[in-house]
């Protein structure tokens, strides 16, 4: 059903548009790519999750409203720094250079901003870069010191590095809309960056939204107690939000009732960076509900229901103010005359876990992780309430920003523009019938192993390798929460022939080379394992 309207809605908008722009050709439109970190599908509104219609995004889906709703969406690699690396530059990591977090991006590279300013773009990044060395490509840059911090954030610039007091999302969100004040009417069109923090890990929402969701009980997923069988590698990740949280940082616990302490906090400076006005209202706004969770004194299964809704509670308090900063931009658009010569983008770097498999946190080829949320506005071009089913990938973000600009994509890209889709020259179920994935960051936080594969409309094949050698294989149709691995399944014989076969055809197609697959010494996976057991 999905698929049907998404063709009727794109069909019928696109052949208008194009009679009623031929008269006049407009300016080349700006463009606002806001991006979070880590940022579930589940917790957007216009997608329509449980969770998410307990703690709406109503400006998020504005966008929705006002242009397309992207339903199969996907990163190429579940990490930060890695989408950003393929987002800039339109390739995959193998061929970025930047295939996990810690590794060194080469700046002088070719990217997306650097194509924007040939083609007559002024260009700014501002909040989280995440990548190694300073931005090249933009104009102006005002970025946050590595992961960044929810409170009193260091922002690093040209010029200076500064502790600037005050909500990390709202500073990112008013700073982005005091440059595109500032450069609005100048005769170039503007490219901005807007990369927000939130909602990282540790969840910290801004202390207007502390007790937001307190009394809202979110439903618990259906696999929050997966036991994986089947799933070598799932069974040895270190991600379950019972396990590996820890219970002061992550899910401000304190240590006993009575008291403001709170309990594991390895990481003191996220809570020791605020003021001590700041950290007031946040102990008070804590106090209640850390007491009552003493007195109950919760354990096994208890226990670990109660994290997910403290976790989620949280997480979802940090969108509250993302969602209100992404409302005052379409404000200040609508306000200023731009609305109507302006492409806004609304994604994340990745998917991430809101419990399902019992996990927080992304990187798996699983689709919670794989599925990345897009949703893009463009008044005049792009029809109203759009739901394109494509496959598409943060792959394809550069080339297609490039096609709206007018400007001719890079022979070397190894996405494609999703404009066509959404002008209705290509039919959505023909943009793309496979995607290549590939995760490198092991042993590493979470231990989630090294693995590559193919995801089909219908099917997905991943190989899991490094310290294992296990294949798993899924028919999202039947199971889409990935729970059965059919791999060597008697009946998925033919199926899984074929998956293979187009594997093969991807990695040579996307220049995938045997430097792709090492390992790592067994000491090391080992002494991975116990220093984040
Ligand atoms: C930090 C987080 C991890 C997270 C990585 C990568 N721990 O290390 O949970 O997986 O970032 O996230 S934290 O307690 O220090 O926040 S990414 O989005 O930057 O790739
Ligand atoms: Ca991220």
């Amino acid at each position: 059903l999905y698929t049907t309207l998404a063709i009727l809605a794109i069909t019928s908008c696109g052949k208008k548009k194009e009679a009623e722009t031929t008269q006049t050709e407009p300016l080349k439109p700006n463009i606002i790519f806001i991006m979070t970190d880590d940022h579930a599908l589940q917790a957007i509104s216009a997608y329509g999750h449980p969770i998410s219609q307990l703690a709406k995004t109503p400006n998020i889906d504005r966008l929705a409203q006002n242009g397309a709703l992207f339903t199969n969406n996907f990163c190429t690699n579940s990490l930060c720094g890695p989408s950003r690396a393929t987002i800039l530059t339109g390739k995959f990591s193998h061929l970025n250079g930047f295939r996990m977090n810690g590794d060194k991006f080469d700046n002088d590279q070719p990217t997306l901003p650097k194509y924007l300013q040939q083609a007559g773009y002024k260009t700014a990044i501002i909040g989280k870069w995440h990548l190694s060395g300073t931005p090249t490509g933009f104009d102006y840059w005002d970025i946050l010191n590595d992961q960044g911090n929810y409170y009193n954030p260091q922002f690093i610039k040209q010029q200076d590095t500064t502790v600037t007091e005050g909500y990390a999302t709202d500073l990112i969100t008013d700073k982005s809309i005091d440059w595109i004040n500032r450069n609005k009417n100048g005769d170039k069109p503007f490219f901005i960056m807007v990369h927000h923090k939130a909602p990282h890990r540790n969840w910290m929402p801004a202390l207007r939204h502390v007790n937001m969701y307190d009394t809202v009980h979110f439903p618990l997923p259906d696999t929050y107690f997966s036991k994986h069988e089947g799933q070598l590698a799932a069974q040895q990740q270190l991600m379950t939000v019972y396990d590996n949280m820890y219970e002061g940082h992550d899910l401000k616990l304190t240590k006993k009732e009575g008291s403001p302490e709170l309990a594991h906090n390895p990481w003191t400076t996220d809570f020791d960076r605020m003021t001590p006005e700041q950290r007031k209202i946040w102990d008070n706004a804590y106090q209640a509900k850390n007491d009552a969770f003493h007195r109950a004194n919760l354990h096994g299964k208890e226990l670990a229901e109660y994290k997910y809704q403290r976790y989620v509670q949280d997480y979802l308090a940090t969108i509250a103010s993302v969602d209100e900063g992404v409302g005052k931009i379409l404000d200040y658009l609508d306000a200023n005359g731009l609305t109507e010569n302006t492409i806004v983008v609304y994604t994340s770097d990745q998917g991430f876990y809101m419990g399902e498999n019992g996990w927080f946190d992304k990187r798996f080829m699983y689709d919670i992780s794989m599925k990345q949320p897009l949703l893009i506005q463009y008044p005049p071009k792009i029809q109203k309430e759009s739901v394109v089913p494509a496959m598409t990938q943060n792959l394809d973000f550069a080339a297609t920003l490039l096609d709206y600009a007018g400007a001719t994509i890079p022979d070397d890209f190894q996405g494609q523009s999703i404009k066509p889709i959404l002008d209705n020259k290509v039919n959505p179920d023909d943009f793309r019938d496979a995607l290549y994935y590939h995760y490198y960051d092991f042993p590493a936080f979470h231990m989630v192993k090294r693995h590559y594969g193919v995801r089909t409309k219908r099917y997905k094949l991943i190989h899991f390798y490094d310290d294992i050698d296990v294949w798993e294989m899924y028919d999202l149709k039947t199971d889409p929460e990935e729970q059965h691995n059919l791999y060597d399944d008697p009946n998925y014989t033919d199926i899984q022939k074929q998956l293979h076969n187009r594997l093969k055809e991807l990695q040579k197609q996307y220049k995938v080379t045997d430097e792709e697959f090492k390992t790592t010494p067994k000491e090391r996976v080992e002494k991975t394992y116990e220093n984040f057991r």
